[in-house]
């Protein structure tokens, strides 16, 4: 069973968003096109409460941009985005979402962060889509959307150590930057962990 997986093709990831990736929206007709090579198409929010500490605007005396130290662990402080029930935690509505399975959401505990769509960045607590993509007898993941540095990027990496068959579609995802070469650095790191990165004029 081959799964196709949308990480957080959300407004506020796009032009025009709080946190915007450059062209992100150019994956969007990739995206779509590939949605019906796949026996499950799966997507995940990024799905934040007002108060989440990843925002630097609830961390007086820092900025955005700042790495600050949560409960041990290292987090990069961002503008605010995707908070719940707002315009900007949307799916984009250029994608195609009528195909999509499930939405699994994540990010909504208040205190840690959740880049991956398999854990959170504790590696504590594990949303549902592992169980799911169990259940559905999934055994090769394809992940693509935003951003190819952050959540895209940890998600691969959960993947991989959960034994899934993992292929990055190269053209179906694009980085944020935070600071410059990430998004290189990110997709070298993704292929040496085992990460087959392919093109999707390569999908049959
Ligand atoms: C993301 C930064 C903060 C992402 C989510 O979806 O890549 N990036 N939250
Ligand atoms: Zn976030």
């Amino acid at each position: 069973m081959k799964a196709l997986l949308i990480v957080d093709v959300q407004n506020d990831f796009l032009p025009g968003g709080s946190l915007e990736v450059p062209q992100g929206d150019s994956i969007i007709p990739v995206i779509n096109n590939l949605q019906n090579h796949f026996d499950l198409v799966v997507a995940t929010r990024d799905w934040h409460p007002a108060n989440h500490s990843s925002f630097g605007s609830n961390h007086p005396g820092h900025k955005v941009g700042d790495t600050i130290k949560l409960d041990g662990i290292d987090q990069i402080l961002w503008p605010d985005h995707c908070i719940q029930g707002s315009p900007g935690a949307e799916l984009s509505h250029k994608l195609n979402q009528s195909m999509i399975e499930r939405v699994f959401f994540k990010g909504k505990d208040p205190n840690v962060d959740s880049y991956s769509a398999f854990f959170d960045n504790g590696h504590k607590i594990q949303t549902e889509l592992h169980d799911y993509l169990k259940k559905k007898g999934v055994t090769e993941l394809y992940i693509t959307g935003l951003a190819a540095d952050v959540c895209v990027y940890f998600t691969v990496k959960d993947a991989l150590q959960l034994g899934y068959a993992t292929s990055l579609i190269t053209d179906a995802t694009k980085g944020v930057n935070m600071q410059p070469g990430d998004t290189q650095k990110a997709l070298e790191d993704m292929a040496d962990n085992g990460a087959n990165l392919m093109e999707s004029k390569d999908i049959s």
